[in-house]
């Protein structure tokens, strides 16, 4: 009896130690996770896309541009700007779709400012775009690299869906997608959805019911997430060019949600960066998740399915009874909760950048 339980707490002492060393190691020691940026940039956008730039712990292997936020030749335009300020022309930049599957396009100038980067400027120069289509380029990379590439979409599901339309057999072949898009309590276009969402519901529907892992980070926690005047006063010293233009862009945010009643500025499509580089960021509860595509007042909602069941009717007669509950197979890792002060402190001296 002593002597399993000696055993048993050596076990359970090496198990421990082991998880410590895990967790010790810093994730940059292990060779950088690849990701696909699909984007539509957008002032968030370019804070992500930076993020990711000034992260060793990922590898930056191809950014796809998606109509959303502005326009598909705005945000590609964007998108090499960036790019270039980031002084990272090595990576391929490709322009995907124009408009949403079936929807019209709506662009947001009222909330992304001038030139859709809230007046922030970028240095003339720009990197040179790489002629494939959106969705081809992600297609290629995920077969380049099968399974170990992570897809971060922070604008509408267009590309990836296009992408997955075209060529099902990169599902299984990617390692998971963790997105910017959607809330599971209440919306910002509307009192129901999110704009990634809303954008390209059809879209979104088919990335949500791919198969593949996802992780949905959304606005319960994005909009728990702001930026303030000190971060934007911390990135001006010393700041170079990408801190400069980090912090034009994070000083447009914290006025516009200062506007609409927010205490600082969101930055939403860094979180989804943020997660990437390190999960540890959020707090996610595994349920399945449906994409309103179809309704009058919830169109691009995100329903979440909290406790994994829906009843099940029979038809009695001339009415119909619940008999009991259906079991729903969760799909979705959904943010719930945010270490938000800690986040903000990391994104900040990320885009100190080099
Ligand atoms: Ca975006």
């Amino acid at each position: 009896m002593l002597t399993s339980l000696r055993r048993c707490t050596l076990a359970i002492a090496l198990a421990a130690a082991f998880h410590f060393a895990l967790l010790a190691a810093p994730a940059h020691a292990q060779s950088p996770k690849r990701i696909i940026i699909d984007t539509d940039p957008g002032t968030d956008d370019a804070l992500a896309i930076l993020l990711a730039l000034n992260s060793p712990e990922v590898s930056v292997e191809g950014i796809s541009v998606v109509a959303g936020n502005v326009t598909a030749d705005m945000g590609f335009d964007n998108a090499l700007g960036i790019t270039a300020l980031g002084g990272r022309c090595d990576i391929p930049v490709a322009k995907g779709a124009e408009r949403p599957i079936s929807r019209n396009l709506v662009i947001e100038p009222f909330w992304n400012g001038p030139g859709g980067l809230g007046g922030a400027q970028l240095p003339a120069q720009r990197c040179k775009p790489d002629a494939r289509f959106g969705p081809d380029l992600i297609i290629d990379l995920v077969h380049k690299y099968p399974h170990q590439i992570t897809l971060v979409p922070v604008g509408p599901e267009t590309n990836i869906a296009l992408a997955v339309l075209k060529d099902p057999s990169i599902v299984p072949l990617v390692k998971g997608v963790i997105l910017m898009g959607g809330s599971i309590t209440g919306g910002n276009v509307s009192g129901a959805a999110e704009f990634n969402i809303w954008g390209d519901p059809e879209a979104a529907s088919i990335v949500f019911n791919a198969g593949w892992p996802i992780t949905m980070v959304g606005l319960d926690v994005t909009e728990i997430t702001l930026v303030h005047d000190p971060d934007v006063a911390e990135l001006l010293k010393n700041a170079g060019p990408e801190a400069k233009f980090a912090a034009a862009v994070a000083k447009f945010q914290i006025g516009l949600y200062q506007g609409s009643g927010f205490p600082g500025g969101a930055i939403h499509d860094a979180l989804a960066v943020g997660g990437a580089i390190d999960p540890t960021f959020l707090q996610t509860r595994f349920m399945h998740v449906d994409v309103e595509t179809d309704g009058r007042y919830a169109r691009g909602q995100t329903i979440a399915n909290r406790h994994g069941t829906v009843d099940k009717n029979v038809q009695v007669g001339d009415h119909w009874e619940t008999v009991g509950m259906t079991q729903v197979q969760p799909n979705v890792n959904v943010a719930v909760g945010i270490d938000a002060d800690r986040f903000i402190k990391f994104l900040i001296s990320r885009l100190q950048g080099k």
